[in-house]
């Protein structure tokens, strides 16, 4: 491990890079947060200005190629990933990218084949964080002991309690079931070869013509089957629940029983507003883990592939929205690509 901390620059400081910038700072070691770019260039300094010894840097590709910057997290929109993801490729950064990891699953292979051709090793961990939340990671232990036996069904719900007007019915698939196929391809190890999505009747909470809630059915490889309710705009708080069902026992994440009080006639316990509170630990974890991997010269966690993947699976999700038919998923050979690549 590299004896001097690992020097970060932030792209993108809406919700989630302010969330990651104060984790930096306060909460993880070994790394000294140095430059934030954003295309809010007054919201950038203003960020930048809180902390010592940060400066905001107008250009992304600018904080992505400086000397001082070792390592950059990317929490801008989707939309951006690609040329960032590339450019980072290009100058040999180790890179933590939020997901999506692009918007389409050409341009998601794209990054897939930069990492393996023009790096030539591991440099990009992608941001699905739930599989660094202790319970979900616990839950992943235990079915790949074996103890519980193989891992028939999985059974998810995905609740936030509300999204703006802007969040579309194809973004409940691309952003929020987007986790839920990651968690699934993880907890079987094994692809999804087809995905349906279904429209129930909608919530009147949601926007005009927003198809929310929304149910998936993943048809694994393997046989395995996984459902998963999409509900973002629930009213009540962000819920995530997920439950795996074996051959000889199930278990399930996210009852939300860590605190429970009884007082003035009524019992119960706190549902947090949004994932920064419900997954909070899970981010410091993964953070800490990109930050101590790429000071190892190493990447663990999410890779490429999985964010390819689950770009392609989310693909083939919108196309099953529109019809609620069953739609195969369209992805590239796995050992094709990584031919020779020893990985
Ligand atoms: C958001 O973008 C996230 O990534 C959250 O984890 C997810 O729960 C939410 O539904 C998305 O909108």
């Amino acid at each position: 491990m590299s004896a001097s901390p690992l020097r970060v620059g932030i792209i993108g400081v809406g919700m989630m890079g302010t969330d990651h910038a104060d984790r930096l700072v306060h909460r993880v070691a070994g790394a000294e947060l140095v430059a934030v770019s954003d295309p809010d260039a007054a919201r950038a300094a203003d960020l930048a200005g809180r902390f010592d010894g940060v400066r905001s840097v107008r250009d992304p590709l600018e904080l992505i190629a400086a000397e001082d910057v070792d390592a950059v997290l990317i929490a801008s929109p989707g939309l951006v990933h690609e040329e960032q993801v590339l450019a980072c490729v290009e100058h040999g950064k180790y890179t933590l990218c939020e997901k999506p990891l692009t918007m389409d699953s050409e341009s998601s292979l794209r990054v897939v084949e930069a990492e393996r051709n023009k790096a030539g090793r591991p440099l990009i961990q992608v941001g699905f964080m739930r599989r660094f939340d202790p319970e979900y990671a616990e839950m992943k232990r235990l079915l790949d002991s074996g103890e519980l036996g193989r891992v028939l069904l999985v059974h998810n719900t995905h609740r936030n309690k509300t999204v703006p007007d802007s969040f579309r019915s194809d973004m409940i698939v691309s952003d929020s079931l987007v986790h839920e196929v990651d968690v699934c391809r993880w907890l079987f190890d094994d692809e999804i070869e087809a995905i349906t999505v279904l429209a129930p009747k909608p919530t009147g909470k949601a926007a005009d013509g927003v198809v929310d809630p929304q149910v998936a059915i993943f048809h694994m490889a393997g046989g395995g089957m996984a459902t998963t309710e999409v509900f973002v705009n629930c009213q009540v708080g962000y819920e995530v629940r997920c439950e795996a069902v074996a051959e000889l026992g199930n278990v399930t994440v996210g009852l939300g029983q860590n605190l429970f009080v009884r007082r003035d006639n009524h019992y119960g316990g706190h549902i947090p507003d949004d994932f920064r509170d419900r997954f909070a630990r899970a981010y410091d974890l993964e953070v800490q883990a990109w930050v101590d991997a790429s000071r190892r010269g190493e990447v663990v966690g999410p890779t490429t592939w999985d964010g390819y993947a689950a770009t392609a699976v989310c693909m083939a999700g919108v196309e099953s929205l529109a019809t609620g038919r069953p739609v195969s998923v369209d992805m590239a050979d796995r050992a094709e690509v990584f031919r020779g690549a020893g990985t």
